[in-house]
């Protein structure tokens, strides 16, 4: 379907291009066309509503209000803000310009984090694009926002049947002023494992392409070793490489030496030395304490000389007194979300830091009815995505002991509910913790936080104790991500992996100790796109030869979906998870200033084959789809 956008392109049609002009040019994924889509569009909506949303109780699609979007002439220019310093001066520039600030910066993780802590990564693209452009115009003086990476890619292609990279692009267009911020796994990249040196060398270049600026990287074991091609990727591009560090456990507990300060410092130092432009800490679960906020960062001021981005999650309720802590102790940036979309599993909340820091020479310097009208936006969005809450109301203090990241919570809940242990979920967490002793007291954070998660979700499925798993380890099958952590596939624990248990998991194998980049083929990327050509019978871009790359049947499945049902990226929220309501209307806007309108008219009765026909209107001519009735 792009290649009309291909042909149309004014490089194209003046001859000036070369065969890397697909790759150079991003827009042209902004809009993909396809001649029967109508028919498609009308079989996924009958569908969904037919049949439901996978992963939600079917039901009657509910009201909403239409989301409010705050009154702003959409023809008043971009201010100019960090993007610009970072263009103009460099990665080295605009680290030296940070470190001038005297008030604290911000970093605003709604259209990631926050979504992805509260709302299992559900929210869409159509959702952000709609906001985007405002928030741009309003909070000019963000540092960054992070709308990239983490879960944000997987889900994309596997649950909301949509591009990421056109995520990307989209919003790197509507906002040209702010740096845009994106969560890397470090060689495990967007995914779940250790990828080849060169799917992490290609995919930060083509994030940095394709409008990511400041990548936090990150080592589900802290194990810097493991970052450092990521971490040399990012400085290649000439983007900002914040290094960052995952804190775990509790800097003032004397019990637990294990992450003690000068773990910290040393690793800080390490980073450093490694070649951060910024020193991320990365608070995953919201362990870090408002004391303990204070000496680590007042202590890591001490120790190294790049500025100190720190991020936390608010489970606890006490978000916004370690913020204030840190703050005073110096860090020059924290991570925040819009009120609406704070607290809880997901970051602290913007509006609130902001008055909480009133009287303070370091609050932040940022409109506060900006952050209002956006936190509007939000509330009526999040209604959009109602079925996929967590169900926490209150702030969660047992967070301090099953220590589970704000990013996963959400997440372990529906996969515990997809293996039928949706009514289990206190034993969930507690086992979570236990499992997390069992294997010697381990940073969690995605991808180690998973094999945790799955260790636990096994263990209570089939009744099994600490001591079941030692004693009858030989003739137990241990979920893959289990063999694989302790098989060192995702890297070194620090103090390694306890030994029986390692054992016992792997049955005879032997561990590796190296880097596992060091033993992984490097993918073959033009294979990957002769293989996808035959298969799509279209040329494929540098892009998707990447999500082949990382997720290859996922990727499949995408394009499965995209052949079967067209770009479902276009339908209105309500739409794509519930389907329609008889009788009701609803315009669709397929592409710039071409709408379709859509009614639903009727839905059959079950055929004996199981088929229903769907009536609908389409621009008020008749249609017919027929789909499976799958219940
Ligand atoms: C992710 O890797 O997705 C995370 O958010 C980890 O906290
Ligand atoms: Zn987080």
């Amino acid at each position: 379907p792009f290649l009309v956008n291909v042909v149309k392109h004014k490089k194209f049609r003046s001859g000036e291009y070369d065969t890397s002009f697909i790759d150079k040019t991003p827009e042209l994924f902004l809009f993909p066309v396809s001649k029967d889509r109508g028919t498609k569009m009308l079989t996924y909506i009958a569908n969904v509503t037919v049949n439901g949303f996978p992963g939600i109780e079917k039901k009657k699609r509910p009201v909403f209000d239409t989301p409010r979007i705050p009154k702003l002439k959409l023809t008043a220019p971009y201010q100019s803000g960090t993007k610009q310093i970072l263009d103009e001066k460099g990665a080295a520039g605009l680290v030296e310009w940070v470190k001038k600030q005297e008030k604290v910066l911000l970093t605003d993780t709604t259209f990631r984090d926050a979504h992805q802590s509260l709302l299992a990564t559900r929210v869409r693209t159509t959702d952000i694009k709609h906001i985007a452009e405002p928030t741009a115009k309003l909070l000019p003086e963000m540092f960054s926002f992070e709308m990239w990476g983490g879960a944000t890619f997987d889900v994309a292609y596997r649950f909301l049947k949509e591009d990421p990279w056109e995520r990307l692009l989209t919003v790197r267009k509507q906002m040209p002023n702010v740096l845009l911020q994106m969560l890397l796994r470090a060689s495990n990249a967007v995914g779940y494992k250790n990828y080849p040196d060169n799917v992490i060398r290609e995919f930060v270049e083509k994030s940095a392409f394709a409008g990511i600026d400041v990548f936090r990287i990150f080592d589900s074991l802290n194990w810097v070793k493991g970052m450092e091609v990521a971490i040399d990727a990012v400085r290649q591009t000439g983007k900002i490489a914040e290094a960052s560090i995952c804190y775990t456990g509790d800097i003032s507990d004397p019990a637990r030496t294990k992450y003690n300060l000068q773990y910290y410092k040393n690793l800080a130092k390490e980073l450093e030395q490694q070649g951060a432009h910024i020193l991320g800490i990365k608070d995953m679960a919201g362990l870090l304490k408002p004391q303990s906020a204070y000496r680590l960062i007042s202590e890591l001021k001490e120790t190294i000389d790049l500025p100190i981005h720190l991020h936390t999650h608010d489970t606890s309720g006490n978000g916004i007194i370690t913020y204030a802590k840190a703050i005073e102790a110096g860090v020059d940036i924290v991570d925040v979300a819009l009120s609406t979309m704070a607290g809880l599993t997901s970051q602290p909340s913007a509006n609130s830091l902001y008055y909480a820091l009133e009287g303070t020479e370091r609050k932040p310097n940022i409109n506060i009815s900006a952050l209002e009208q956006l936190a509007h936006y939000w509330e009526d969005v999040r209604k959009f995505y109602q079925d996929f809450e967590s169900g926490m109301m209150a702030p969660h203090t047992e967070i301090y002991q099953h220590e589970m990241p704000g990013g996963q919570y959400s997440n372990l809940q529906q996969q515990a509910k997809a293996v039928g242990l949706g009514d289990k979920w206190d034993d969930v967490k507690e086992m979570y913790a236990r499992v997390n002793q069992m294997f010697g007291d381990i940073v969690k954070v995605t991808p180690s936080s998973k094999v945790v998660g799955d260790m636990a979700l096994y263990m209570l499925q089939n009744e099994l104790s600490e001591e079941d798993v030692l004693a009858k380890g030989n003739s137990l099958d241990f979920p893959d991500s289990v063999v694989e952590l302790f098989s060192g596939y995702l890297g070194q624990p620090t103090g390694g992996f306890p030994k029986e248990l390692q054992k016992v998991i792997l049955k005879g194998k032997e561990p590796i100790t190296v880097r596992p980049g060091e033993l992984l083929e490097p993918v073959d990327f033009e294979a990957i796109k002769a293989e996808l050509y035959k298969e799509l019978g279209r040329p494929v871009t540098s892009f998707e030869a990447i999500a082949y790359a990382l997720y290859p049947k996922v990727f499949k499945e995408y394009m499965a979906t995209v052949d079967k049902f067209g770009d479902v990226s276009v339908l209105d929220t309500p739409t794509f998870l519930y389907g329609m309501r008889l009788g009701e209307e609803i315009e669709v806007e397929i592409e710039k200033g071409k709408t379709l309108i859509v009614k639903l008219v009727s839905v059959g009765q079950p055929q004996p084959d199981g088929t229903r026909i769907v009536y609908f209107e389409l621009n008020g001519q008749p249609r017919e789809v027929i789909v499976k009735d799958e219940s």
